[in-house]
C-alpha cells in the first residue's frame, strides 16, 4: 500500500504548472504602469526568467504566449521564439490570442456586430492556431473581452449565435492533438453583460465549437460566494475541465499570487481533481497554468512563490485518504468526512517537499536559491541600462490595457 510520503513524491513527480510570459514584463492597473528595473522587456527577456524559474522549480516547463505581445511578427516571429525557449531550457506552451487590445475590437471581436471585424478576429484567431502548430503547442486559449456596457444595447441571443459560429471556424482547423479552451469571465471590462459569462455559457459553447473543446477555469473569474470546486468536479464528470488559470484574489479578477488570500480554495479544487483521479484510477487531462500579474512584488520572486504554493497544495490534496473519504460520505459520517480533508490540509508538507527536491538534483529552497544565485542584481543591472526599451506588455492586473509609460 502506497504511504503518504509515496503519494505525495508521486503527485509532486506529476505535476506541471505553465507560465505565463506577461507575469514576467511590466504591469500595472487601468490607473498606471509603476515600471520595475529588473521586468523583462522582451520575449527572450520572458524566457530567460521563466527558464531560471523552471530549472530551480523543476515544474514549469512551458510558457503560455500572447500572440501579439509576444509573437508580434505573427508566424515570422515563431524562429525566434523557438530558439529563445532551446536557448533558455523551456518550451512554449499554450498560444493566447488578443482578441481584446486592436481598436478595431472596441464594440467586440467574435460578437462584434460588424462583419469585417469578426472576420478580422477569427482571422487572427487563426494566425494564432498556425503560430500555435508552428511551436507543436497543444493549447489555443482564448478569452473574450466581448460584452456591452448598457441595457439594450446588444443583441444577446445574436452574438451568441456568433460566437458558435467563430469558434466552430477555429476548431474546424485545429491539428488532431490541439484542443481550444474557452474562457469565461463575469465582468470586466464590460459592466452590463459578457457574452462568455460563466462556465454554463463557456460549456456549452466549446460543445457546439467541437470535440478538441474544452471549458478554461481562471480561479479569479467568478463571483464571490461561487463554489469553485463544484464547478470543477461539474467539469470534470463531463469530461470538458480543459485546464486552468491559477491566481488568487479577495474581491474579483485581482491576479494576485497563488494562495495568498486562500489557500484552502485552491486545496478544495486540487482535492476535488485528485479525487475525481482516484475514482477513475488514471490522471484527468488538464493543463495547469499561472495567470497571474505582479504588479507590486518582484516578478519572479512571485512566479516562484506561486509555484512553491502549488506544489505544496498538490502534495496536501494528495495526503487526503481517499478511501476513509469514500466511506465516511457513503456513511453520511459528516465530521470524519471532513475531517479528511481539514487533517490533510493541516500537514507541513515543506519538510517532504524539500526532500523531493533535493532527490532530484533541484535546491531545497527554490526562493533562496534565487536570492543568492545573483540573478536579479545581473537583470536589474542589465534592463535598467537599456531603459529605453519597450515594455513587453502593459496591461492592468483585471486584462485592462494601461498606455505604455513614457
Ligand atoms: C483576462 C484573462 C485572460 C488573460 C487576459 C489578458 O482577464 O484572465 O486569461 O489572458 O486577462
Ligand atoms: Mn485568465
Ligand atoms: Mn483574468
Amino acid at each position: 500500500m502506497a504511504t503518504d510520503s509515496d503519494r505525495v513524491v508521486a503527485a509532486l513527480d506529476r505535476f506541471r504548472i505553465e507560465l505565463p510570459s506577461w507575469g514576467f514584463a511590466d504591469s500595472g492597473t487601468r490607473f498606471g504602469v509603476f515600471r520595475q528595473p529588473a521586468a523583462a522587456r522582451s520575449v527572450d527577456e520572458k524566457m530567460a526568467d521563466a527558464g531560471l524559474v523552471h530549472a530551480l522549480t523543476g515544474a514549469c516547463p512551458t510558457v503560455a504566449l500572447h500572440t501579439e505581445w509576444d509573437l508580434p511578427e505573427g508566424l515570422a516571429s515563431v524562429p525566434a521564439v523557438l530558439a529563445s525557449a532551446n536557448r533558455h531550457g523551456v518550451r512554449a506552451g499554450a498560444i493566447n490570442p488578443n482578441f481584446f487590445q486592436d481598436q478595431a475590437y472596441k464594440y467586440g471581436s467574435f460578437g462584434h456586430p460588424d462583419a469585417a471585424v469578426r472576420a478580422r478576429a477569427l482571422a487572427h484567431g487563426l494566425e494564432s492556431l498556425a503560430i500555435a502548430t508552428a511551436l507543436d503547442s497543444r493549447d489555443i486559449s482564448c478569452w473574450f473581452a466581448d460584452g456591452s456596457n448598457y441595457p439594450g444595447t446588444a443583441n444577446i441571443r445574436q452574438r451568441k449565435r456568433w460566437f458558435e459560429a467563430q469558434l466552430a471556424a477555429m476548431h474546424a482547423a485545429l491539428g488532431p492533438d490541439q484542443r481550444l479552451l474557452v474562457e469565461y469571465k463575469p465582468f470586466e471590462p464590460a459592466f452590463y453583460h459578457t457574452d462568455i459569462a460563466d462556465w454554463g455559457m463557456a460549456l456549452l459553447l466549446a460543445r457546439a465549437a467541437g470535440p478538441q473543446a474544452r471549458v478554461l477555469v481562471d480561479t479569479g473569474h467568478h463571483y464571490q460566494g461561487q463554489n469553485i470546486e463544484q464547478v470543477v468536479a461539474w467539469l470534470l464528470s463531463e469530461g470538458m475541465l480543459g485546464g486552468f488559470h491559477f491566481n488568487d484574489r479577495r474581491y474579483a479578477d485581482d491576479d494576485l499570487t497563488l494562495g495568498s488570500i486562500d489557500p484552502y480554495q485552491i486545496f478544495r479544487i486540487f482535492h476535488e481533481i485528485r479525487f475525481f483521479e482516484w475514482e477513475h484510477g488514471a490522471p484527468a487531462d488538464i493543463a495547469y497554468v499561472v495567470d497571474q500579474s505582479h504588479n507590486l512584488k518582484g516578478k519572479i520572486e512571485a512566479m516562484i512563490q506561486t509555484v512553491s504554493m502549488a506544489q505544496a497544495l498538490v502534495a496536501k490534496a494528495a495526503l487526503v485518504d481517499a478511501e476513509r473519504l469514500a466511506v465516511a460520505q457513503a456513511g453520511t459520517d459528516l465530521v470524519r468526512a471532513e475531517t479528511c480533508l481539514q487533517d490533510a490540509f493541516a500537514v507541513d508538507v515543506r519538510p517532504l517537499i524539500a526532500e523531493w527536491r533535493v532527490n532530484r538534483g533541484l535546491p531545497a529552497d527554490p526562493l533562496g536559491a534565487f536570492y543568492e544565485s545573483g540573478y536579479l542584481e545581473r537583470i536589474t543591472a542589465e534592463r535598467a541600462a537599456g531603459a529605453d526599451a519597450p515594455p513587453a506588455s502593459a496591461l492592468g492586473a483585471s486584462g485592462v490595457a494601461t498606455r505604455p509609460q513614457p
